[in-house]
């Protein structure tokens, strides 16, 4: 009978990520910080109503409200703590940057501060917590450039290119890491009893083509032209222009629409549309250029997809490339399998050079 293969453990896989010079010393110590952070955020999770930890959190008047203009609910803030006070004293990190902070929050003088800078959403898809719905914490890892003492906003305006690591966490029925270090996407699965997360998706594929799409449908109605004109010829199936039936699926916490693409493909969306404020293109206010968060969310989830094979873009442009100005920037989002990716894309390229409709879907 053939052993079975020895289970790996994300530890083992580290060290032997660092071993093949993939990562160094740090980046291991920064990962093995972020992942126990997420168990501790997992335990909070799960408690649920039992741990007094469902609701909003509450504010000077009435319900705490976050920089972005949303109500905190308690395990947002509970979320935010854990990653803070995990990653303040390991001497790997200059400073963190989170969704629910206005500003970094640089390494107390108190600590040696590291290299690396880490930006985080803490608890992704919170407005769902109370349903029980599966929801997740996404982070970025950066090179701190300069002078580690002088960290500042500046020092994080760097593009998703420049990101050395990304992953994230999902609790859901059961707790998964996802984590590229730029050498392909992985899974580990959180063994509860062990406490390990322990590899279970090596090399994970996005396939090319999908019958699938995630969005937000009930903002329809605020999209632009050749938005309303792509998801019209989705929904047309198999008699429309794409010659195939889709599947629609919108779980409204990204972590679980993109773990669901990254393990059988399909295309994420949430794009511009009316009621979010300046068009990313006028490039007038990039805090309302999209709903979701370049630096927290897209540019991490960006990262895992591409190096699963697929694809990422405004609509218009690979989000990685995008060069952010503000550190809660806003981008639409486009991601997932990738002809479907650069099928969306397409729809936009020939709206801007003026190519009608009609025309496009005889193309
Ligand atoms: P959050 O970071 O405040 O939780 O907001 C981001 C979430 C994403 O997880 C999800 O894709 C999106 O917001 C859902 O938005 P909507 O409620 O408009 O469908
Ligand atoms: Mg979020």
């Amino acid at each position: 009978m053939p052993t079975p293969a020895t289970p790996v453990s994300l530890t083992r896989f580290l060290i032997e990520e660092q071993r093949e010079q993939r990562i160094n010393a740090d980046l291991r110590l920064l990962i093995e910080v972020v992942a126990r952070a997420c168990k501790t955020i997992a335990v909070a999770v799960g408690k649920g109503a039992l741990g007094g930890v469902l609701g909003e959190a509450a504010g000077a008047q009435g319900a705490s409200i976050n920089i972005q203009g949303e109500a905190q609910k308690k395990l947002d803030v509970i979320a935010n703590d854990v990653l803070l006070e995990a990653n303040a004293w390991g001497g790997h990190l200059a400073a963190c940057a989170s969704e629910e902070m206005e500003e970094p929050f640089p390494i107390p003088d108190a600590y040696p501060r590291g290299n690396y800078l880490l930006l985080f959403d803490p608890l992704d898809g919170s407005s769902n917590i109370d349903v029980n719905v599966s929801v997740g914490t996404i982070f970025s890892v950066l090179d701190c450039p300069g002078d580690a003492q002088c960290v500042d906003t500046q020092s994080f305006l760097q593009p998703g290119t420049a990101q050395v690591a990304a992953g994230y966490c999902i609790y859901g029925p059961s707790t998964m890491l996802v984590l590229t270090t730029g050498h392909g996407t992985h899974g580990f699965t959180l063994d509860r009893e062990q406490g390990s997360f322990m590899l279970t998706q090596r090399e994970m594929r996005i396939p090319a083509e999908t019958r699938e799409f995630a969005i937000n449908m009930s903002n329809q109605r605020h999209w632009e032209a050749p938005m309303q004109d792509y998801v019209r010829d989705l929904l047309a199936g198999r008699e429309g222009p794409r010659g195939k039936d889709f599947n629609m699926r919108w779980i409204a916490s990204m972590v679980a629409d993109v773990h669901r693409i990254l393990t059988r493909g399909g295309i994420f969306i949430y794009p511009w549309d009316r009621k979010l404020g300046a068009r990313p293109q006028d490039n007038t206010d990039p805090t309302r250029a999209g709903k979701l968060r370049l630096m927290y969310e897209a540019n991490p989830m960006s990262m895992l997809v591409e190096q699963a094979g697929g694809a990422s873009s405004t609509g218009r442009a690979r989000i990685l490339d995008q060069v952010p100005s503000h550190l809660h920037e806003r981008v639409p989002v486009f991601l997932g399998s990738k002809a479907e990716v650069e099928a969306a894309v397409q729809y936009h390229h020939q709206f801007d050079a003026g190519i009608q409709p009609e025309v496009r879907a005889q193309a």
